[in-house]
């Protein structure tokens, strides 16, 4: 976009920064909240020029806004990559007509030469804190029995879905908890409450319900309401779920998610500061930029407790300051 003189208006479009963001979709809470971040510091006022392209969770698509943003030589492009794999050909194009990338949110599988930096969650570590947090409540509760947890997953490949179902799996492995079952719910509510429908058809004994999402764990709530079962702080089944949205924050204060594990979406912030370093002729200070993130509960049966990787955990109890 040639010469940028700050001291020029910036009503100029050519005087703007083009960026290219390749969204996964608009499936949950959380994703709203991650476009609504990227419009709001990637707007006309601050200098920018945003393409946004809904890819509605389908990766062929994205690939295709990807590879169109390289035709249109915008000057960066923000991947928020639906899926794992399968980058590297238009990593390549990208990186062949100089455009950096920066990936957000979800990870890639690709050579680290491929793009410029990415800034996300560390999710093995959430579905860890969630593990670990269940261990402790579970303890603290006194639930030595068999314990029998269902897990409605996130969009099957996602680096979301592996990393929580990677970390949260090594606890029950090492606690001899009894999986019933582990299916795709995609992020969204409805493919929580269908999954959990099912669920409630296929097994008698539920003691624990693991949603991958917030959005998910809405359905969930909603068929197990339909089902006649309780749930939550005062309830039969433990409701556990991620993101912290603002709607997951208010089951959990009002106790029918029993705890949340905070996901944040404000990456866009951290993509800005990378810009201006590379427009300052610089580089990121380092290629992988991890979010701060907590962990909230309904109630303080379990407060602090330590991870089996090492890691100090301290929930937060969702009352009238937090929320
Ligand atoms: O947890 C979910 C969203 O990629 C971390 O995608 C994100 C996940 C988030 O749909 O709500």
């Amino acid at each position: 976009s040639g010469s940028k003189d700050a001291s020029s208006s910036s009503s100029k479009s050519n005087d703007l920064i083009s960026i290219g963001f390749a969204q996964v979709g608009h499936e949950s809470d959380w994703r709203t909240a991650s476009t609504e971040s990227c419009r709001s510091t990637f707007s006309k006022e601050n200098g920018y020029d945003l393409s946004f392209v809904d890819c509605d969770n389908k990766s062929a698509d994205q690939l295709e806004a990807v590879r169109n943003f390289v035709e249109q030589e915008v000057d960066y492009i923000i991947i928020d990559p639906i899926v794992e794999t399968g980058w590297d050909t238009v990593l390549k194009e990208a990186k062949d007509a100089g455009i950096p990338v920066l990936v957000i949110d979800r990870n890639i599988k690709a050579d680290e030469s491929l793009y410029t930096a990415w800034v996300g969650s560390d999710f093995t570590a959430e579905g860890e804190s969630a593990g670990a947090w269940l261990k402790a409540y579970l303890e603290a509760k006194k639930k030595t029995d068999k314990v029998n947890i269902v897990t409605i997953a996130g969009t099957n490949g996602s680096s979301a879905q592996i990393g929580r179902t990677k970390g949260f799996n090594k606890y029950v492995k090492a606690n001899g908890w009894n999986l019933l079952d582990e299916q795709d719910g995609d992020f969204t509510q409805d493919g929580g409450q269908k999954i959990m429908e099912s669920y409630l058809k296929s097994y008698k004994d539920i003691d624990v319900v693991v949603c991958q999402n917030d959005n998910e764990a809405f359905g969930a709530i909603d068929a197990l309401k339909a089902a006649g079962k309780t749930y939550g702080k005062d309830g039969d089944i433990i409701i556990i779920s991620f993101d912290a949205t603002n709607a997951g924050l208010k089951d959990v204060k009002e106790g029918s998610i029993n705890a949340d594990f905070e996901c944040n979406p404000l990456a866009a912030p951290y993509v800005e500061d990378i810009i201006k370093k590379i427009k300052d002729g610089g580089k990121p200070d380092s290629q992988k930029v991890y979010v701060d993130e907590a962990c909230f509960a309904c109630d303080d049966t379990v407060s602090s407790f330590k991870t089996d990787e090492g890691k100090d955990i301290t929930m937060t109890v969702v009352d009238d300051k937090v929320l």
